[in-house]
């Protein structure tokens, strides 16, 4: 059978990579979603020339032309927000409504970014020289990669595209192998919608090995955001900072959802649901150590068992799906492993981690809550990135507060709880980038900073006009009169 490819976009046309992949639903292994291109190291290095060349002619676009283009696109991705949503949910597993929930985002972006475009001011600095002005300015970086995940494909790609292209970048995209058709479809619209000069935009999809690696190491390339693997991310910060580009690393999380005896238990119950098991626990900020004190443990375990039997995994795109099926087979190999890890290292499985049977074969597997785990355990210290999350029982919140921060990660933390002493505190003292008090760990608004610390994040802040300090750089001139 005939099939279309969708062909990578290079200096501003559209063209064929040396090989091509299908894309697989994996609600329905016989579903394939489209063929897609492969590019290899050659296509990257003219898509980075194209991006170099592109320079001088997107920079003279004014941030007026800039904003009205962001705006096109996240219109167009508004009013498509359907569609996309759908295509999205059935190549990666996430709910249909999730999907259309995650291109709306990815449209609302592009509109905050086009507002950014005309809000970056600079500084004048009192002179401490007579005579001596000294003013602050921002400007492009130049060349920037970006190297996006497949767990939210079309909102990850948009916050770090937006902001580049707003304040001045061109653009190389890389999107992750499992996910081209959310990328090759927002590529399209920011190539049409947008009308940006050639190359100032350019998609290459293909493996990380050969397109990952190019954009890594490629000299006219400036600045690399990646959001992925811890692995993946350490190597790419090495290679950049040796040879002295900018780099911003989204990595893994081992986010702690800490809940009190004074929680309000129906809260703490949707907050752990959501936070733990949606988007199939596939977020680097899911709650995936709950950590629960002994006064409300019994009746929040038979809550979550309530909830957790009510949950409906299926289809994704199948109306009233709670839960849609693990992304891949590797990632479902993982969920498995780590199931059966935490069982040998002295866990109970109390509900789930079942291998499910539905009308098309998929990877589908029910929510797993893992009890009777202790922070040292692996299945507590690494991340999972499935719909698997352990349970850690503490006698008082001092306990909690030094479990929840005694991790190698830091991205997201939660706590629920109506005492404000230990909210407040919390959010004093928990070591995480975010920390979320009655509302899940996973989650954020796209006009707040977004980031972690520790082994969760490196680099400036993604995300709201803390985008800025990634994608511009900070030029200070000093001026006398002649
Ligand atoms: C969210 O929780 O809304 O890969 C976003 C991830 C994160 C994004 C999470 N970088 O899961």
């Amino acid at each position: 059978m005939h099939q279309t490819i969708h062909k990578n976009l290079i200096g501003g046309e559209w063209v064929e990579g040396p090989s091509a992949a299908e894309n697989i639903n994996p609600s329905d292994l016989s579903d394939v979603v489209g063929l897609y291109a492969r590019g290899d190291a050659c296509q990257t290095e003219q898509a980075i020339e194209a991006a170099q060349a592109a320079r001088p002619v997107w920079a003279v676009w004014t941030a007026e032309h800039r904003a009205d283009a962001l705006d096109r696109i996240g219109t167009e991705l508004l009013a498509r927000a359907e569609e996309l949503g759908d295509l999205l949910s059935r190549e990666e597993g996430k709910t249909r409504p999730e999907g259309i929930g995650e291109v709306i985002r990815a449209g609302r972006i592009f509109k905050f970014f086009a507002g950014e475009s005309l809000r970056l001011n600079g500084e004048l600095i009192p002179p401490i020289r007579q005579g001596v002005e000294v003013e602050v300015s921002r400007e492009p970086e130049g060349v920037v990669g970006i190297i996006t995940p497949w767990n939210f494909p079309i909102a990850i790609p948009a916050w770090k595209i937006a902001p580049a292209l707003a304040y001045g970048n061109t653009v190389v995209f890389k999107p992750a192998d499992l996910v081209p058709g959310s990328a090759w479809a927002l590529a399209e619209i920011i190539h049409r919608a947008g009308q940006l000069p050639a190359g100032a935009f350019n998609l290459v999809m293909g493996p990380g090995s050969q397109v990952g690696h190019s954009l890594v190491n490629a000299r006219q390339v400036r600045a690399v955001s990646f959001t992925g693997s811890a692995d993946t991310g350490a190597r790419i910060g090495l290679s950049c900072m040796q040879r002295g580009a900018k780099v911003q690393l989204e990595m893994g999380g081992k986010n702690p959802l800490v809940i009190l005896d004074d929680a309000h238990l129906d809260t703490a119950v949707s907050v752990a649901i959501q936070g733990s098991f949606y988007s199939t626990g596939q977020r680097c900020t899911g709650s995936s150590r709950l950590i629960v004190q002994s006064g409300i443990y019994p009746r929040f375990i038979a809550a979550m068992k309530e909830r957790m039997a009510a949950l409906r995994i299926d289809d994704a795109r199948q109306p009233g799906t709670d839960i849609g099926p693990v992304a891949s087979s590797a990632q479902f190999e993982q969920d498995l492993m780590y199931i059966h890890l935490a069982y040998e290292e002295g866990g109970q499985i109390a509900a789930g981690g079942e291998v499910l049977q539905r009308a098309t074969r998929g990877f589908y597997l029910s929510p797993a809550l893992i009890t009777e785990t202790d922070n040292t355990m692996r299945i507590n210290r690494e991340e999972v990135f499935g719909p698997v999350a352990s349970v850690i029982r503490v006698r008082d919140y001092d306990e909690a507060l030094h479990v929840a921060n005694d991790t190698a990660f830091g991205l997201s933390s939660g706590i629920c709880t109506t005492s404000l002493r230990h909210a407040t505190d919390f959010k004093r003292r928990s070591a995480a980038g975010m920390v979320m008090v009655n509302v899940p760990t996973a989650g954020v608004d796209y006009h707040a900073p977004f980031g972690g610390r520790k082994g969760s994040s490196h680099g400036a802040r993604e995300q709201g006009s803390y985008a800025r300090e990634f994608y511009t750089a900070v030029k200070t001139c000093y001026t006398a009169a002649g």
